[in-house]
């Protein structure tokens, strides 16, 4: 039998993205940050991987990755979590709505809820129109039923990767 601690585990998935600084530096630092995390293992990582700018042009690429963790960290504990790995990173939120940014750390996915609080919404509602979350989120999770979207494979099949580069490195 689960004993209460293994009842307790979500099973998350982080999105981590950036594209000012050393985005491939800052996205590792991250991750190190993640497997620190009290009451949080870091249990995938997938490769990084260059996109193209979703938003304003003009911007450099971005690299992007996504992360699983086991957690007992509420989902609003794990984003106070992320939020202080963030301005960690320097991330300056008073730039413009899809600006750059040094980090960005995104619950997509947290067990199977859905949240849909004033500082969370959760699956990430991005998720669908983002190659740059699904692809990387498919190494880790390759038939993944997204709550409320459907089975990532169809996802997939609607999301083409165009602008989406696997790099050679993964995010260990
Ligand atoms: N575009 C890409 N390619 N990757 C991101 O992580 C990303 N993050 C964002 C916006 C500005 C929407 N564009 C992005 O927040």
């Amino acid at each position: 039998m689960a004993t209460a601690a293994e009842l307790d585990t979500a099973t998350v998935f982080v999105g981590l993205g950036g594209n000012l600084g050393d985005p491939v530096r800052q996205l590792r630092t991250a991750l190190a940050e993640l497997a620190a995390l009290e009451r949080t293992e870091l249990t995938g990582v997938s490769h990084l991987y260059r996109s193209a700018p979703m938003g304003p042009p003009g911007q450099p690429d971005y690299i992007n990755a996504v992360a699983r963790l086991h957690t007992r960290l509420t989902p609003e504990a794990l984003l106070d979590a992320l939020q202080a790995i963030e301005a960690r990173a320097g991330r300056d939120r008073s730039g413009a709505r899809w600006g750059p940014r040094t980090l960005d750390l995104d619950i997509l996915l947290y067990g199977d809820r859905r949240i849909g609080s004033a500082r969370l919404q959760v699956p990430h509602p991005g998720i669908a129109a983002r190659n740059f979350v699904l692809y990387p989120l498919a190494e880790l999770a390759p038939d993944l039923d997204i709550p409320g979207l459907g089975p990532l494979p169809a996802l997939l099949a609607r999301c083409p990767p165009a602008g989406l580069e696997r790099l050679a490195e993964r995010g260990e």
